[in-house]
């Protein structure tokens, strides 16, 4: 979390000097979600992830300096200068790119989990999803079918409050997780702004979704602290709901377990400062990609392969 939230201010403040094209999003104060989330997940397991959920590609091992490149569109990117700064995926960790129209990551998600199952592979797919994208026809089809399938997916469901400057009154009249539940998956509430909340809701649904037993949504209720990007100041959004949520900041709820426990967090956050300069340096050594390779990973050349297995940052972590 304190990594996600560091690279996502190093990543502002270049955006801010104009050296992050287009604009920026990010998921400042809803690091628990994906952080708790991903720890959740198993090597073998796919994550689709969106751009709020910048700690699941920490968590699968994506490194930082990767991360800062392709916010910049530099060569060293994960995409290598390809597609929109916050749309990328590591497919040698397990995570998709990221599709932009949502929700469709659900039904990506979807296909993952069919291929399992069609497969006999004890694995799950997971995808997040906003509040504002369950009203899209895609969010109801996906869930049907995951339903009817009894597919392994979890679909967390990011109730972050607002979709842009819609707010959650004016998108549903019916609580998300009882939506799911006409539809045959299992639905769940859990305080996203803790992240050992999110990792054992996500780690049942996982259990769940790997022994065969089914779908879940887990609705993940936090707040978006920042604006939609980078772009828009929020003024939208009612001045005390944000010192409502700043008061349970999911970093300030984790360290106060930690310090308990008697971790050493100013240490912790030292060594991710370091990391974060240096990973900053050298994404910023990076060269723009050359425009000769552009069509390059368009389209498939030679045989299609197999993804690797054995997920290098987590072979030989095991479930319970
Ligand atoms: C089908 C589709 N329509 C519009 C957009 C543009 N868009 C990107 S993020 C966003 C807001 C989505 O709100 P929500 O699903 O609540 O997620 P949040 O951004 O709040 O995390 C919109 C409208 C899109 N990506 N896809």
């Amino acid at each position: 979390m304190l990594m996600m939230r560091g690279l996502e201010a190093r990543a502002l403040s270049l955006y801010k000097q104009g050296k992050v094209p287009g604009s920026f999003y990010d998921g400042y104060g809803q690091e628990a979600v994906s952080a708790g989330a991903a720890f959740a997940m198993a090597a073998e397991d796919r994550l689709c992830i969106l751009h709020r959920d910048l700690a699941a590609h920490i968590v699968r091992g994506v490194e930082p300096a990767r991360i800062l490149a392709q916010y910049m569109g530099r060569a060293s990117g994960i995409t290598g200068g390809r597609d929109g700064n916050v749309h990328f995926g590591d497919r040698n960790r397990g995570c998709v790119g990221m599709v932009s129209m949502l929700p469709d990551m659900m039904c990506v998600a979807n296909g993952l989990a069919l291929a399992f199952k069609l497969r006999g592979q004890k694995a799950a797919a997971l995808t997040f999803c906003g509040d504002g994208a369950s009203s899209r026809g895609d969010f109801h089809e996906a869930l049907n079918w995951a339903g009817v399938q009894r597919l392994g997916v979890i679909f967390v469901l990011e109730n972050n409050q607002y979709a842009y400057s819609t707010p959650t009154s004016a998108q549903f009249a019916v609580d998300p997780v009882k939506r799911a539940e006409t539809y045959g998956v299992r639905g769940v509430s859990v305080d996203g702004n803790d992240a050992e909340a999110m990792f054992a809701a996500v780690h049942e649904a996982r259990t769940r979704a790997a022994n065969g037993e089914g779908p879940t949504l887990v609705e993940a209720q936090t707040m978006r602290m920042h604006g939609h990007a980078a772009h828009d100041d929020m003024r939208y959004v009612p001045k005390e709901l944000v010192e409502h949520w700043a008061a349970r900041d999911p970093i300030k709820l984790q360290s106060k377990r930690l310090k308990e426990l008697g971790v050493d967090l100013d240490a912790l956050q030292r060594d991710v400062d370091a990391e974060i300069d240096a990973a900053s340096q050298e994404a910023l050594a990076s060269p723009m990609p050359d425009p000769d390779t552009a069509l390059d990973g368009v389209f498939c050349e030679g045989e299609a392969t197999e993804l690797a297995d054995g997920l290098a940052p987590w072979s030989g972590w095991a479930h319970a």
